[in-house]
């Protein structure tokens, strides 16, 4: 196959290479089940080649359509081609995380500019307010991993300055974090919070720590996830949306592993893998079940992971949609391919009913709750971990259906949009910088060799920048 690993090329050990919910829209007939079985012919290896290239050439089309229209600022606005960014000062959102995604793919040339153009213009001195959890996953988390395949220090020093101007989030009786930060004042908001807010974060601070031999990091962001997972309920081990990190109370009750809760279990199970903390393992061994009892729905056969009360248990919706479409994924990684397995054939089903998938589906009724697609990698993330651990043709069969939609419906002349609505397929003027983090990456590593990430030294973050693991020093 032509596509490479820059990253094995380079010798580096460990690396070879919310949603608003408008009223329902009409559905459209269920697709029929031959349609929606995958197809489970195994692939040769021309056909996955063509596929890498393919993905790979895609994902240097959103690149250039940033670096050509929106070069310095956060964001391309693909239809009007105009830059768009978060703050009122740029934070380099797209440059960010997508350096280790031109890396792993080869484009050599344009990671170089991309490093350039973060050590030379980016500064986190800057009197704007910003989101802790979202500056973390894709800044701490991309200047980390962006530091540990190139070796540049310029990176590591911007992470861990950073990580200092943010530290005061954690100053809370608690320990929950508050959700928002002024990188110059370090003054600090946002007092209800929510478990993917406080406990994706040990990744990031972790990795920093061991880098820096600054401890304080991976206490501060570990106490955050203890104190989390502390406050589950004691019936039933669910952990609720919504938490005053003052007090430590749940100011809302519902449970699901959607945008606001997903990530949290995420990272229970991957910081075991990335730092062997037992407390991780025996976090994730006291909460996978709790889920697995509560949210899990069977439905005619079909796997579905819906909402519920966290004191009582009983459901509430029968909802599912684009961002819990991580949980296959992270249910194989952790071991359990057969419920894996049958939650990504839902989750297939889903995408099939329009021909991409919805922000939310009621599965119960098969109908689309919010109809927006915002480009998300969940889904695709989850074909690659099911197919790197189980080895099953049909994720393949799945990811490549999905990428010819993916590109049939949301290519513009200048990268990619997201669709205000996957009934009409009309777009809207967002490319979010997780487009290049995570969606072409999934896409890619699932049609390249299985070594481009070497899963025994590398764990990636929930934005998907792979971190190498670091001995912890004495
Ligand atoms: C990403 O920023 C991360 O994957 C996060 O955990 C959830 N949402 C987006 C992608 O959909």
């Amino acid at each position: 196959m032509k596509t490479r690993c820059l990253a094995l090329l380079i010798g580096l050990s460990g690396l070879a290479a919310c949603a608003t919910q408008p009223a329902p829209v009409a559905a459209a007939p269920e697709a029929p089940a031959t349609a929606v079985a995958a197809d489970a012919t195994p692939m040769d290896d021309a056909e996955v080649a063509r596929y890498a290239d393919r993905v790979r050439a895609e994902a240097l089309h959103a690149w250039q359509g940033y670096r050509r229209y929106a070069w310095g600022h956060d964001d391309l606005a693909p239809l009007t081609l105009k830059p768009h960014d978060w703050y009122a000062q740029s934070l380099l959102m797209t440059p960010v995380d997508a350096l280790d995604t031109l890396i792993l793919m080869g484009y050599g040339k344009e990671a170089d500019e991309a490093r350039k153009l973060i050590d030379t213009q980016l500064s986190f001195d800057q009197d704007i307010s910003v989101s802790h959890f979202e500056v973390t996953i894709r800044l701490l988390g991309g200047l980390l991993s962006g530091y540990q395949l190139t070796r540049d220090p310029k990176l590591l020093a911007l992470a861990d300055d950073l990580a200092t101007r943010m530290s005061p989030v954690f100053d809370t009786p608690t320990g929950l974090p508050w959700t928002k930060v002024n990188l110059r004042t370090g003054q600090v908001g946002g007092p209800i919070s929510n478990p993917a807010e406080t406990g994706t974060l040990l990744l990031e601070y972790g990795t920093l720590a061991r880098l820096t031999g600054k401890q304080a990091y991976y206490d501060k962001a570990k106490r955050a996830l203890v104190a989390t997972f502390e406050r589950r309920d004691p019936k039933t081990g669910l952990v609720g949306s919504a938490i005053d990190v003052r007090t430590g109370d749940w100011t809302d009750p519902s449970s699901h592993i959607s945008g606001g809760i997903d990530s949290y279990y995420e990272y229970l199970w991957k910081c075991w893998k990335l730092f062997d903390d037992p407390d991780c393992l025996r976090m994730w061994e006291a909460s996978a079940p709790a889920m697995n009892r509560y949210l899990a729905d069977d439905v005619d056969g079909a796997l579905w992971y819906g909402y519920a009360n966290m004191h009582s248990g009983q459901r509430t919706e029968s909802h599912y949609g684009a961002l819990d479409a991580f949980l296959p994924g992270l249910l194989a990684y952790s071991g359990d391919i057969a419920r894996a397995s049958r939650l990504q054939d839902s989750g297939f089903r889903m995408w099939r009913l329009h021909g991409i998938e919805p922000e939310v589906l009621d599965y119960r009724k098969m109908e689309v709750v919010s109809p927006g697609y915002a480009l998300r990698p969940e889904i695709v993330e989850s074909t690659w971990y099911l197919h790197r651990l189980d080895g099953d043709p049909r994720w393949r069969r799945q990811g490549a259906a999905m990428f010819d939609d993916f590109v049939r419906y949301t290519r513009t002349d200048g990268g990619y949009a997201a669709l205000r609505s996957v009934v009409t397929k009309e777009k809207t003027d967002r490319m979010e910088s997780f487009v290049l983090a995570e969606t072409f990456k999934y896409y890619w590593l699932l049609f390249a060799p299985k070594d481009a990430i070497d899963l025994d030294n590398v764990v990636l973050n929930t934005e998907a920048h792979p971190l190498q693991r670091v001995p912890a020093t004495p």
